[in-house]
């Protein structure tokens, strides 16, 4: 069965002025649907066709390129729209005690997230990811990786491909970062911290 666009779990202009409708017309509108499209025509009529949207992930990659990158990209992107909420969301004693015993504080899991994210050389994904042995940790991925392929349970994360950033914080990155932390749903992550 050919994937589909998943809608946004908020109105395009709900995230203002920390992300525009303008940024969402273009980069769920046009970037995440291209990736779809994409895939859909790469996979029909092949192994892939009949996987689920991980396991097109698990089997492709570090073998076939054009199916992981597009694959992976649909994934990351339903992912981090997941992550996102209109301003306002606190995250609860539950995550604040988590984020706490991995990093100290929560304002250094803050630093530590945004430093890893902002320093994704290129094209890439900041993310907090759950090792399979339970401990948390900060991960960057290149292009369109996926901690999911790396055995680890992705948590949070942040899209910082140019397009995610450039229309409404144009090239600075740090800034985006910034604003990224009024826009966290933090009920998400209290979920994928299990
Ligand atoms: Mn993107």
């Amino acid at each position: 069965m050919a994937f589909t666009l998943p809608e946004l779990p908020f109105a395009p202009d709900a995230l203002t002025p920390h992300m525009s409708a303008e940024t969402f017309s273009f980069h769920h509108g046009k970037h995440h649907q291209a990736y779809i499209t994409k895939l859909n025509q790469l996979i029909e009529g092949t192994e892939f066709a009949a996987m689920t949207l991980e396991q097109i992930m698990h089997a492709s990659v570090g073998k076939n390129a054009p199916v992981f990158n597009n694959a992976a990209q649909h994934w990351n992107h339903s992912f981090f729209w997941s992550c996102l909420a209109p301003a306002g969301k606190q995250p609860s004693q539950k995550v604040l005690d988590a984020l706490t015993a991995s990093f100290g504080s929560f304002d250094n899991f803050k630093a530590k997230f945004a430093e890893t994210t902002i320093n994704t050389f290129g094209s890439g994904w900041g993310w907090l990811v759950k090792n399979a042995d339970g401990t948390l940790a900060f991960a960057s991925t290149s292009n369109a990786g996926c901690p999911l392929t790396d055995g680890k349970t992705p948590v949070l994360t942040c899209d910082v491909w140019e397009h995610a950033y450039y229309i409404d914080h144009r090239n600075a990155r740090p800034a985006f970062l910034n604003a990224f932390w009024n826009i966290v749903n933090w009920d998400f992550v209290e979920k994928n911290l299990g």
